[in-house]
Order: structure tokens, then C-alpha cells, then sequence
């Protein structure tokens, strides 16, 4: 049997980050921040120490528009500028990669694996790198859940959401996301992210509702390896809260 593809090289950068430590994820929204709004935020949140810039999240960015903030983010900061995808039209050739994902409780077909099968060419094409993730959404799932038809996980069904992890990892995904919903009140549960980390091999990332040096530290402590947080920039900017978010990743990495 052919062994799968190794891993391209902003996976294996990331993976070795995250091998010594924790990181940071800064998601973007080129919907809701403009080139040079999405530069500034970029530049501020690396100059901090996030790890790499997600540009994503709303329904319907325009192509240009992708590629627009892809290209400006990435002539500014030296990290990866990796797209969170909603859809064929967020391909953007200016990225360095893109988090190929199933969302694994949808129950549309479509973003389980029939959009990735008209884009797996495109993507090819455009010569971005693929990272292979199982994204999980658990309650309240905000908007992802309600437009990704998602069977979301509740809260306390931590056997529900290592089950899903595991499936993803034995079918061959190296990236886990458990995602709360950009916005959502609370982030995942820390119990639930102990849960999940406790059978997974490959690198679980949480997203979804971090606001504070708290919710990070919770999270980290329950054994997250990667954070994601997006609404606290696009609404307040590098604030104290986002400051204090970073400085816990850092101290959770020894740095
Ligand atoms: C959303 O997990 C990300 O997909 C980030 O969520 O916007 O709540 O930080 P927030």
C-alpha cells in the first residue's frame, strides 16, 4: 500500500510548534476587516507570538476579496496564512495553505465531503497546501452550526465528541478543531477538551468563545494545542483580554 502524503511544509511547521508547546491562531474575517485593517491585525497579533493567521469565517467572501487580504497579510507577516474555508469561493492562491476539513456532524453532505471533491482539483491547481482536519462543532455552534446543518454535540456528551475525534483520526485527518461558534457565550468546555485530548493522537485544536487569559488557561490546562480566537480582534483589536490570551500561550509554552 502507498503510505499516505507527507505532511507539506506549513503542517510540518506547524506540528513542531506544537510539539514544543501550545500555540496561537488568529482568525481573520476579510468579510468584516479589509486589507489594510486585516494587516494591522495580523502584524500586531504575531508581533504578540500567534503562530499563524486563519482567514475565514463569514458565508459568502467574495474570490477577490480572499485573495485581496490573503495577499496583504501574507507580504506582511512571516507566519502562515492558512485559509478556514466555507466554501469554494474561499480559495484564494495567496494563501499558504488551507485547513481541508469535514465538518464531521453535518448532516449536509456537502460539507461533510462533496464540496471538497468539485475543490480537491482547484486547490491542486492553485498549489495551496491541504491540512487534512476533522472540525467538530459542539453546542451552542452559533451560526457554523445553524448553517452547517450540524448535529451539534451537547455540551456534556464528551463520549459523543471522542467518538467523532477518533473516526476523524483513524480516517486519516492530522488536525482536530472542537468549535464552540465564533461568538458563542462560552468556549468548549474544559472537561470535554480533556476528554478528547485523552484519546487522540494528533493535535486537538479549540476554537470558539476565548475572550480571556481565563478561558485560555482553562483550555491549555485541559490539554488544547492550539487556540483560535477571531471575534476579539475584529471587534476590539490587540485589547488587554487579547494580551492576556497570548501571554497565557506563551507561558503554557515556557517562553
Ligand atoms: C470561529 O473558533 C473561531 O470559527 C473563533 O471564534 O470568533 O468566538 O473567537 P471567536
Amino acid at each position: 500500500m502507498t503510505p499516505p502524503p507527507p505532511a507539506g511544509p506549513v503542517e510540518r511547521r506547524l506540528a513542531e510548534r506544537v510539539a514544543a508547546g501550545p500555540i496561537h491562531l488568529t482568525l481573520i474575517d476579510p468579510d468584516r476587516s479589509d486589507p489594510e485593517r486585516a494587516t494591522e491585525i495580523a502584524r500586531e497579533a504575531v508581533g504578540l507570538g500567534s503562530d499563524a493567521i486563519m482567514l475565514g469565517g463569514s458565508t459568502g467572501i467574495s474570490r477577490q476579496r480572499m485573495e485581496a487580504v490573503a495577499r496583504a497579510v501574507r507580504a506582511a507577516v512571516e507566519v502562515p496564512t492558512i485559509i478556514f474555508p466555507e466554501g469554494p469561493g474561499s480559495l484564494a492562491s495567496s494563501a499558504h495553505a488551507i485547513f481541508f476539513m469535514s465538518l464531521l456532524n453535518s448532516r449536509n453532505l456537502d460539507l461533510v465531503i462533496r464540496t471538497h471533491a468539485r475543490t480537491a482539483l482547484s486547490v491542486q491547481a492553485l498549489g495551496i497546501e491541504p491540512i487534512a482536519m476533522g472540525y467538530l462543532v459542539i453546542a451552542p455552534g452559533m451560526r457554523v452550526g445553524e448553517v452547517g446543518e450540524a448535529d451539534v454535540v451537547a455540551r456534556e456528551d464528551l463520549a459523543g465528541a471522542q467518538g467523532y475525534a477518533l473516526a476523524a483520526e483513524y480516517l486519516g485527518m492530522r488536525w482536530i478543531y472542537l468549535e464552540a461558534g465564533s461568538g458563542a457565550p462560552a468556549p468548549v468546555p474544559a472537561a470535554m477538551v480533556r476528554a478528547v485530548r485523552s484519546v487522540l493522537s494528533v493535535p486537538l485544536i479549540v476554537g470558539g468563545g476565548i475572550r480571556c487569559g481565563a478561558d485560555a488557561r482553562a483550555l491549555l490546562e485541559a490539554g488544547a494545542q492550539a487556540l483560535v480566537t477571531g471575534t476579539i480582534t475584529e471587534t476590539d483589536g490587540v485589547s488587554r483580554e487579547f494580551r492576556e490570551i497570548l501571554a497565557e500561550v506563551g507561558r503554557a509554552r515556557g517562553r
